[in-house]
């Protein structure tokens, strides 16, 4: 049963940041209001010897209505009581790219295969989320197992997202940054 109430949203139990480091592949978004990376998506998250997480990401945008270009992007992460989620702080490695503060939310993820993602920037009246993003990630760029799809369609169900991703490409677009 799902209320979907950002409060109410199953995010991963015990989740262990350290096996979450490494490079994942955006293999499906479900976009925020506004300017959002649109395709070529990938994100390494590294673990320093203190613990604390930093994430640099990439992807496809178009600024300034048709300027095409590949946005590099940081993140820092401070931990919350739940281990599975964080505020992120981030910014882009130019000053016209975006920056700001987004809540990052891992609810599901087997480590060596998928990861789901999810960020609520904006709480409805009622408690359910009127603004936000999410990202499904894959180990492979070629994109999810078979066998991981029903789990990652479960769980889409269970945040109230279900039907509202895109699939995220892979062209190489931005391979060279
Ligand atoms: C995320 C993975 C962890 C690091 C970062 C992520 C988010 C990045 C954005 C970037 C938006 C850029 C735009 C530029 C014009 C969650 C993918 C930083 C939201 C819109």
């Amino acid at each position: 049963a799902q209320d979907c109430q950002v409060a109410n949203i199953p995010v991963m139990q015990n989740f262990d940041k350290s096996r979450f480091a490494g490079k994942w592949y955006a293999v499906a978004k479900k976009d925020p209001v506004g300017l959002f990376l649109l395709d070529n998506v990938a994100a390494t998250y590294v673990i320093d010897e203190s613990g604390k997480m930093t994430a640099n990401a990439y992807g496809r945008v178009i600024i300034l209505n048709n300027w095409e270009m590949c946005a590099n992007m940081f993140a820092t992460f401070e931990d919350t009581p739940d281990p599975a989620k964080f505020k992120m702080t981030y910014w882009g490695a130019a000053s016209y790219l975006q920056s700001g503060n987004d809540e990052h939310w891992a609810i599901d993820t087997d480590y060596d295969n998928y990861a789901i993602h999810y960020s609520c920037r904006e709480v409805d009246m009622d408690g359910t989320c009127l603004d936000g993003y999410s990202f499904i990630f894959s180990r492979h760029p070629t994109g999810l197992r078979p066998e991981d799809q029903k789990i990652v369609t479960d769980k889409k169900k269970e945040i109230c997202l279900l039907g509202k991703y895109r699939r995220v490409s892979h062209t190489g677009f931005c391979e060279s940054s």
